[in-house]
């Protein structure tokens, strides 16, 4: 393995920028809660919020969708949870005064973090033209005009309904009720640029798309292997989790370009002793720093060398690597992965991956002296063009050694949104099952559309041509995330209707169209009252674990609404004609989950087996080695090597997130683990790349990708970072990625593998 760790930054220092060599979590991490807890809630607040946090009768952390350990009866401390907390139980308001002092023109130029940062919404707002302000406006005459917008459509597939992960199962339950008695199959998700790549591959694959291992597997496994994703930021609490297995002496095979620090050393804030000594728990076992874009020469790389070893085995006298019993009972496509195998050559996984020999080779031996292996991987498999064959590798190595559905191993895909697996699971998808749809029109005495609906990348697609002329979000900030703002913004403001359910106003909003409303929504932490009295949701966590949440906090103002009971209100008044019983179910959301088991078999006494503490698991096939495919069986599927990644001299930028961020909204300017303070605008890069360009450390340069798609005046950062790579940070870099760049098969744009090249500016 190359060793990158030979950082310049001490030879010329350059502001925001200093190495960190810390560990991860620590008191740093306890230091950054209080100042978000100051900065937000100021002195006064309920900081009561942050204890409630994923207790069995709180509310689920909006954070992440890591599970929760069963045996919780302690608050189980996260630094990036606390934050999402903090920033949605704020004390600060946009109200109407807000708004009548700045004009959208104005906040326009505010920077994403600056219009966050402002505050929670208060009021239903509505755009005013002719003042160039957003207005309070009436509850009843928002949904009227809405209603108005939707009916005026000449096609119901002429409006998208776009979805972030934070909705309850509830609400995208009724979400898509709306979308399919209005008459379309259109869910764009923030899904569709995320997992995709994972709901599409694996049910090939396995026959289902979605992790098949349990916390508890995590207990029992001799390997873990974390490909692709960065929990020190983004799913904390698995640190908690790794610790555990590191301390048992378990390996952890990590496959990075960049040397995450959340991946190095972690000291857990609840452990006394390691928190007052100078003690952490070093993760990584293996730190293999793959080229960006590399992970399929990688896996391909660690079968060559499973399948040479197996020979060499074989030959010897022993039974083989492979666990033929399994192979021969639950799987087909050998032979022709065998194959595909066999014609790749070591040169090119080599160069591709930019690993040697070597190092995948080690890999390969970590994983076949393991008897029970996890693989866990992120946004760095699935945001290729190949994400989806990236995707299906890591199941064709598990597939090889039996590691799927036996305790101590499976596939572990790290999920975004708290809620985003669950949203899925109740409907919200463009490509609905016929038994799905039937049990709903049996069920609400409605005939859902049959054609196939608009993923992300289609709907942006559908907007910009002018097909699509009405969005509504429940949630997210659909125009930042998605790639090639040069074009969708443009998109966003040719159309018709444009509606946001959201906590806290943000750029979407301000992509104003003909008719543009802004509904405030109650957040996860507050108390949601309705008819009947005090309502919960339901959530889904990446391990299908259905539980409750609970929000206890007052409102955040007074005139705020639940996402269903807003759901409910544009559903009366865009279908007047359509009997079903809105506010019947608002009143009382254990008739929503009636709902969901009666369109879902999977969740079946519903409301009585959620009630139970912890919840309970959906089904998994593959957990059980019930593979629910075409044919019964498992399936090898082989894909070639594709993608820019190995050709001479081609520069791969990545796109991450800092570690102050969540997705589009930037808590702060600062990322702890990677060195950088007050900035964001750097654009990490390897040491040996910057001096064949005749670059240095703190150079400032403008990264183009093409015509049109250049980011200007960014400091380049010498960084422990794969050579041939780049990183800068999202949502800012999604200025060079064109919408076309997607992966053919699952539509997730290819956020981690864009073409640039680096010219002194
Ligand atoms: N605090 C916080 N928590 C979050 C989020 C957040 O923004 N902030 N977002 C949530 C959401 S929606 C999601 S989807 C998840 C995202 O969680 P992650 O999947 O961890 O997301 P990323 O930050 O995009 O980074 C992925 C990691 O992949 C690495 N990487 C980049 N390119 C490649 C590559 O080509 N190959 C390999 N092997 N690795 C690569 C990067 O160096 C980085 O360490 O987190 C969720 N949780
Ligand atoms: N370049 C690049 N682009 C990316 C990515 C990347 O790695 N690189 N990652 C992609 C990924 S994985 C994802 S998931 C998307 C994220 O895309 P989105 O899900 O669309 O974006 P978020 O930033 O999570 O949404 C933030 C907004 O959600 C609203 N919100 C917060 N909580 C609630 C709530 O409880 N209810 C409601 N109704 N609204 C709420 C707030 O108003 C806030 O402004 O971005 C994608 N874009
Ligand atoms: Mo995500």
């Amino acid at each position: 393995m190359q060793d990158y760790s030979d950082t310049p930054e001490a030879e010329r220092p350059v502001a925001g920028v200093e190495h960190y060599d810390g560990p991860a979590g620590g008191w740093g991490a306890l230091k950054a809660v209080a100042l978000a807890v100051r900065d937000q809630m100021g002195a006064s607040t309920d900081t009561r919020a942050l204890l409630q946090m994923n207790q069995p009768d709180g509310f689920d952390c909006p954070g992440c969708a890591w599970p929760d350990p069963k045996k919780t009866s302690s608050f189980e401390f996260c630094e990036n949870g606390a934050k999402a907390v903090t920033w949605e139980a704020t004390a600060k308001r946009v109200d109407p005064d807000f708004f009548a002092r700045h004009s959208a023109t104005e906040l326009f130029g505010w920077s994403d973090h600056a219009l966050e940062d402002a505050g929670r919404l208060t009021h239903p707002l509505r755009y005013d033209p002719a003042t160039d302000h957003f207005m309070p406006i009436a509850w009843d005459e928002a949904f009227a005009r809405i209603g108005a917008g939707l009916q005026a459509l000449s096609d119901p597939n002429q409006a998208e309904f776009y979805t972030s992960g934070r909705a309850s199962n509830e609400a995208a339950f009724l979400f898509q009720l709306l979308a399919r008695a209005y008459g379309t199959n259109n869910f764009p998700d923030c899904s569709n640029m995320c997992h995709e790549a994972t709901s599409v591959g694996l049910p090939q694959s396995i026959g289902v798309g979605k992790g098949t291992v349990t916390l508890e597997d995590f207990d029992l496994a001799d390997a873990i292997f974390c490909i692709g994703h960065n929990p020190g930021t983004n799913h904390p609490r698995m640190l908690s989790t790794l610790s555990a297995a590191a301390r048992r002496g378990v390996p952890i095979v990590v496959a990075n370009p960049l040397r995450e620090r959340g991946l190095e050393r972690f000291k857990s804030p609840q452990h006394p002793s390691e928190m007052l000594s100078t003690q952490a728990t070093e993760l990584a076992s293996e730190y293999h720093q793959v080229r960006v874009g590399g992970d399929g020469a990688m896996l391909k790389g660690m079968m060559k060398a499973l399948f040479e070893a197996d020979a060499a085995d074989l030959a010897a006298g022993g039974a083989g690597l492979l666990d033929r019993a399994f192979i021969v009972e639950h799987t087909l496509g050998l032979d022709a992965l065998r194959g595909d195998i066999d014609s790749t050559g070591w040169d090119e996984i080599v160069a591709r991956s930019g690993l040697d020999r070597a190092a995948i080779e080690r890999m390969a031996q970590t994983y076949w002296r393991a008897e029970r292996v996890i693989l866990c991987y992120g946004m760095g498999i699935t945001q290729h063009a190949n994400g989806t064959a990236n995707v299906q590798q890591l199941a064709n190595l598990l597939l090889l050694r039996g590691n799927i559905g036996k305790p101590g191993a499976g596939i572990c895909p790290l999920r975004g949104h708290s809620n985003v697996q669950g949203d899925r699971t109740v409907g919200i998808t463009e490509i609905p099952s016929e038994a799905m749809l039937a049990r709903l029109d049996a069920r609400f005495g409605i005939t859902a559309p049959r054609a196939h609906g608009h993923n992300a990348v289609d709907a942006l697609a559908a907007m910009r041509d002018g097909r699509a002329k009405a969005l509504i979000a429940l949630g997210g900030n659909l125009a930042v995330a998605m790639p090639d703002p040069q074009a969708s913004f443009a998109a966003f403001r040719k159309l018709d209707l444009s509606v946001n359910i959201l906590t806290k106003f943000n750029r979407t909003c301000l992509l104003t169209a003909r008719e543009t409303i802004v509904l405030p929504c109650l957040g996860r932490t507050e108390h949601d009252a309705q008819a009947s009295g005090s309502q919960w949701v339901t959530v889904e966590d990446s391990m299908s674990m259905v539980h409750a949440s609970r929000g206890r906090l007052k409102p955040a103002a007074p005139d705020l609404r639940s996402e269903p009971a807003i759901i409910a209100g544009i559903a009366k008044a865009a279908l007047p004609g359509v009997a079903i019983d809105w506010d019947g179910l608002v009143a009382d959301y254990d008739r929503i989950r009636d709902g969901i088991e009666a369109v879902f078999p999977d969740f079946r006494d519903f409301n009585v087996r959620v009630r139970h503490k912890g919840g309970f698991r959906l089904t998994v096939g593959a957990s059980n080695r019930v593979w629910n495919t075409s044919d019964g069986k498992a399936h090898f599927l082989t894909h070639p090597l594709a993608g820019a990644s190995g050709e001479a001299g081609a520069l791969l930028l990545t796109t991450i997130r800092s570690h102050d961020q969540y997705n589009t909204t930037i808590y702060g300017l600062n990322d702890r683990y990677r060195g950088i303070t007050g900035r964001r605008d750097v654009v990490f890069a390897n040491a040996d790349d910057l001096a064949e360009l005749g670059l240095a450390h703190g150079d400032v340069v403008n990264i183009e990708a093409g015509p049109g798609r250049r980011l200007e005046g960014y400091t380049v950062v010498a960084y422990a970072i794969a050579r041939g790579s780049l990183a800068a940070y999202y949502p800012e870099a999604n200025c060079l990625v064109p919408l076309e760049d997607h992966d053919p098969h699952s539509g997730t744009p290819s956020y981690k593998s864009v073409r640039v090249t680096l010219r002194a500016a």
